[in-house]
């Protein structure tokens, strides 16, 4: 799917979205799962083609046993997965598509399923690395006018402290305003990031490699912005390990990262049981992704906003009904399950392959 326009980060650029959905079918009912791994491991190590091949060889033998013995549940699910190390966007997908058509059975939403607590959420928007100072503050002043209520800019290396400085002057200090350098410094960068003090940012995400959870402790003890981890969150334990450390403040949930969306809620209870505001992130998802993402992020303990944009800020259309910003929010699907389906006439235009593998 065409992206409407280009999103640079510090790891890449991506043009367009090359989407891997998984659909669940029963005799009753279907449901639907968005894997969120990219097309290539720049962001972590998963990549779309090698996540269809881990649903295909390991994952879904592994559903179909349990279907076999009468016993599949998305826990029962979870549990098997676990099994196969790594991997947690295959898996989420996975385990998505079987909730969803397990809630849809039922007749639930993933709003209620989750615990949501609110009816719509405040939407923040990401905004990628610019070619240009100007271009960055035309980008925000739009995004702003359409009513988002947080802005997250892309940083890295040389594209640091100006933008966050002119976004600050052009826009003033009320604005709510974070950063995202995507694992792009290290610690000796401690001094340069401390620069950033003044502008009273919201927080830094993932300054630091995924793995360096010692390196992100130490940096939250040189600078005054509050470290929020993104990458590193690879489960509830690595959350409750890096807030342990103090190498975090607030954290990133993202459900694909950490391996689906119950594994997503319990990072969400970790945080909450520390006193660690968590919100939501995203993965430049379609409708069926973001779908699940908005229920996520209506719990109680997201009270920051999330990465949880309209579907136009990413597509010119979107694959199922659009989510739409209403003063700054995104209404939670009320309906059973995610609430949303993809279209059969615009599924059918932008598929490129389709494999059915029967589980018996
Ligand atoms: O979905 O609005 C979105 C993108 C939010 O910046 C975003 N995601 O590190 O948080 C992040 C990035 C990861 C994906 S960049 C292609
Ligand atoms: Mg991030």
């Amino acid at each position: 799917m065409p992206l409407v326009a280009p999103f640079r980060t510090s790891f890449g650029t991506e043009h367009d979205r090359d989407v891997l959905l998984v659909r669940a079918a029963s005799p009753e009912s279907e449901g639907w799962g968005e894997c969120v791994a990219m097309s290539e491991p720049l962001y972590s190590s998963e990549y779309v083609d090698g996540a269809a091949e881990v649903i295909r060889r390991f994952l879904l033998p592994e559903v179909a046993a349990l279907a076999k013995a009468g016993d599949l549940t998305v826990a029962r699910a979870e549990a098997a997965f676990a099994r196969v190390k790594g991997h947690p966007m295959a898996k989420a997908s996975v385990l998505t598509a079987l909730l969803d058509l397990s809630l849809r059975t039922a007749g639930l939403s993933f709003g209620s399923y989750l615990g949501a607590v609110r009816a719509s959420v405040p939407a923040g928007v990401s905004v990628g690395i610019m070619p240009s100072v100007p271009a960055l503050l035309d980008a925000v002043a739009t995004y702003l006018a359409q009513g988002y209520v947080r802005i997250k800019l892309k940083i890295e290396p040389g594209w640091d402290l100006a933008p966050v400085q002119a976004v600050r002057e052009r826009f003033g200090d009320e604005i709510l305003l974070q950063v995202d350098a995507n694992t792009a410094y290290t610690l000796a960068d401690a001094r340069h990031l401390a620069r950033l003090d003044p502008f009273d940012l919201l927080l830094i995400e993932q300054p630091l490699p995924e793995d360096d959870l010692r390196g992100h402790a130490s940096l939250a003890r040189l600078i005054r912005t509050p470290v929020c981890l993104d990458e590193s969150i690879t489960s509830a334990r690595a959350a409750a390990d890096a807030i342990a450390l103090g190498a975090t403040s607030v954290v990133n949930v993202k459900p694909g990262r950490v391996g689906g969306y119950l594994e997503a809620r319990r990072v969400h209870d970790v945080c909450a049981a520390s006193g660690v505001p968590v919100w939501c992130g995203g993965m430049l998802e379609t409708g069926i992704g973001r779908a699940a993402n908005v229920a996520l992020a209506a719990l109680p303990n997201f009270t920051l906003p999330g990465d949880t944009s309209a579907s136009d800020r990413y597509f010119a259309r979107d694959i199922t009904r659009p989510f739409v910003l209403e003063d700054g929010h995104v209404a939670v699907p009320d309906g059973p399950g995610l609430g949303v389906t993809p279209d059969p006439d615009i599924l059918a235009e932008i598929t490129t392959a389709t494999e059915w593998l029967p589980l018996s």
